[in-house]
């Protein structure tokens, strides 16, 4: 296992689509081990393959206080979504230290294939919900401080550069 670099915004990299994965191979298997202990290292509760510049559709979950239920999702899809939204205070690895509300769906139900390749379908509300939406986000090449005003945005960019130029110090 292989702990992963995490882009860090502003990099115009997160912006990329990320394209279906094909097949769930050896390459895939490894990446998902990877990408569970880049999570699990940065004490994450999710991450996108978008976010270590792998520019395909693959999550990795884990919302559970002891940090030993890992979800896969290979190319999710929603299907459904709940009328009910709201605001959420919501962290990302790829903005340290920034958190902030976004408005998102109650319940979604998300149809994937899991780390076997097969296909299932999770019915997730509460933090689960969130940080499904959240993730599917950064696939599209979105990250969450694009929800906030252009002012706070502005701020939130400024700050990292600065912190990105010092760690290079
Ligand atoms: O995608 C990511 O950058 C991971 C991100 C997921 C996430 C957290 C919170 C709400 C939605 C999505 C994180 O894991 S940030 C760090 C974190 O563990 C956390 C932050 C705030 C609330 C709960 C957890
Ligand atoms: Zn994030």
């Amino acid at each position: 296992m292989a702990l992963l670099p995490i882009l860090c915004y502003p990099d115009p990299k997160l912006h990329t689509v990320a394209q279906p994965v094909l097949s769930v191979d050896a390459r895939i298997q490894t990446l998902i081990a990877d990408m569970l202990q880049t999570m699990y290292e940065a004490k994450g509760i999710g991450l996108a393959a978008s976010q270590v510049n792998v520019h395909e559709r693959l999550i990795v979950i884990d919302i559970s206080e002891d940090r030993d239920a890992p979800q896969v999702l290979i190319n999710p899809q929603l299907v459904w979504t709940s009328v009910e939204t709201h605001l959420n205070e919501e962290g990302c690895l790829s903005v340290p230290g920034i958190y902030d509300g976004v408005q998102r769906f109650d319940a979604v139900t998300v149809s994937a294939l899991n780390g076997e390749g097969q296909s299932c379908v999770i019915e997730a509300e509460g933090l689960l919900a969130v940080c499904i939406q959240h993730e599917m986000d950064h696939l599209m090449g979105k990250v969450f401080v694009e929800y906030l005003s252009p002012l706070k945005r502005n701020r939130i960019k400024k700050k990292m550069l600065k912190a990105q130029r010092e760690d290079e110090r």
